[in-house]
């Protein structure tokens, strides 16, 4: 079998995505989601333009050799684009292996290690008893666990609050739009948004909490250190990464879980963070972190020092991307959640899939390879158009972390 050739799909069912589709010579294709918020095209272009030559006539079964090819051949490594567009290559090899062995993905990858995947849904409300509304829908759509976001007093635009119930969607159309921020008001409500969660649902529920990046590490230090009786399963994001060493600030001052990871594009992003014990759950995806191929690496270094998987699995990364995760979820050894932001129904027409939710987990399904497809049809559709992520600014207008 050979690769014969691909296509890029730019298309928009209620948001942008970018679905590579790989071609063989035995008509078997593969998928790969290459959607990156925001740069979609940048994406789209290097596949198309720099990378699809490349492919014809190699064996799609040489997985680890493709990687290593495209990695190291390019000259210029890692960064975003590059590594999301490595992953939509790889993510769709391993979709033509597991077709063309007539087998799931996740047999490939040793096997099911459990028998589902436990998710988060995200919870949030433009005040807090909207957020307790949230807490208590997704309670009853079954979910054990739930990431709270609320607006906060005094600050005009939070981050994680959604218009509808199920679906949070920040980038939108047209140019970025600008968010001021305060993280004063912030520090002050946050412990007193989980203290009512804590009173109204009691400690059975698992609860997470984004900050999203807006934090130093001493500010981090002192939320961690209110939130620690609320028993949060994490606290995401409490500071930007770049600077590894800067989560080491955190550690000294709590003992709140911390997740880290949705913006590393690979191993080197979290290496120090990972063998220093600086975090708990390292959350990487399959779209932007290199692939099936390079996340299991990841998973297989965080696993001696005590890191658990939680992939980032928000309505930017598409079903391609939530399948692969799930086949990776249930086959790693040290998983341990993955995020679940429900699609909308016109993202879901475009991306039938196997994968199902029940009782707070989800399963991958049995289909060979990832089980989920694109019908171009009616992704043809939906044509692109331009969206951003939001900016953010402080109240003084200064830049800051979105
Ligand atoms: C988030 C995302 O899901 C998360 O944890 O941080 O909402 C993130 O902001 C988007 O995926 C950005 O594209
Ligand atoms: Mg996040």
């Amino acid at each position: 079998m050979k690769i014969t050739g691909g296509r890029v799909i730019v298309c928009s069912p209620g948001r942008n995505f970018v679905t590579l589709k790989l071609e063989t010579s035995e008509g078997i294709h593969g998928l790969g989601d290459a959607t990156l918020n925001g740069r979609e095209l940048a994406v789209a272009s290097y596949l198309q333009d720099h990378v699809l030559p490349l492919l014809v006539d190699r064996d799609p079964f040489a997985i680890e050799d493709i990687w290593q090819y495209l990695y190291k051949g390019a000259y210029w490594r890692r960064g975003p684009v590059t590594m999301t567009a490595i992953a939509a290559v790889d993510t769709a090899l391993w979709d033509i292996k597991g077709k063309s062995l007539g087998t799931p993905v996740y047999n490939l990858l040793g096997g099911r290690s459990r028998t589902g995947v436990l998710v988060y849904g995200h919870a949030n409300g433009d005040s807090v008893d909207n957020a307790m509304r949230a807490v208590e829908h997704y309670r009853e759509l079954g979910y054990r666990a739930i990431r709270v976001q609320c607006a906060v007093p005094g600050v005009p635009s939070a981050y994680g609050v959604g218009k509808g119930d199920l679906y949070y969607e920040p980038a939108a159309r047209g140019l970025p739009q600008e968010q001021i921020w305060s993280t004063d008001e912030y520090l002050r409500f946050a412990p007193v948004l989980f203290e009512r969660l804590r009173t109204e649902f009691g400690f059975d529920l698992r609860l997470l909490h984004d900050a999203h990046h807006r934090l130093t590490p001493i500010e981090a230090g002192w939320l961690g250190k209110r939130l620690e009786d609320y028993r949060l399963f994490w606290l995401e994001d409490p500071v930007p990464a770049e600077l590894q060493e800067g989560y080491r600030l955190i550690r000294q001052h709590t003992t709140v879980p911390i997740a880290v990871g949705e913006v590393f594009d690979s191993v080197y992003d979290c290496l120090q963070l990972i063998t220093e014990q600086l975090i708990d759950y390292i959350r990487t995806t399959v779209v932007h972190a290199g692939g099936i191929t390079h996340l299991r690496k990841i998973a297989a270094i965080a696993e001696p020092y005590h890191v658990l998987t939680g992939s980032h699995g928000a309505t930017d990364l598409s079903p391609v991307c939530m399948a692969a995760a799930l086949h990776f979820d249930i086959s790693v050894h040290n998983f341990g959640i993955q995020e679940y932001m429900r699609h909308t129904p016109e993202t879901d027409a475009v991306f039938p899939h196997a994968y199902t939710f029940s009782d707070g987990y989800l399963h991958p399904g049995d289909e060979p390879g990832l089980g989920v497809e694109i019908d171009e049809e009616l992704a043809e559709r939906y044509p692109y158009r331009p969206a951003y992520l939001p900016t953010n600014r402080r109240v003084d207008g200064t830049v800051h972390s979105w």
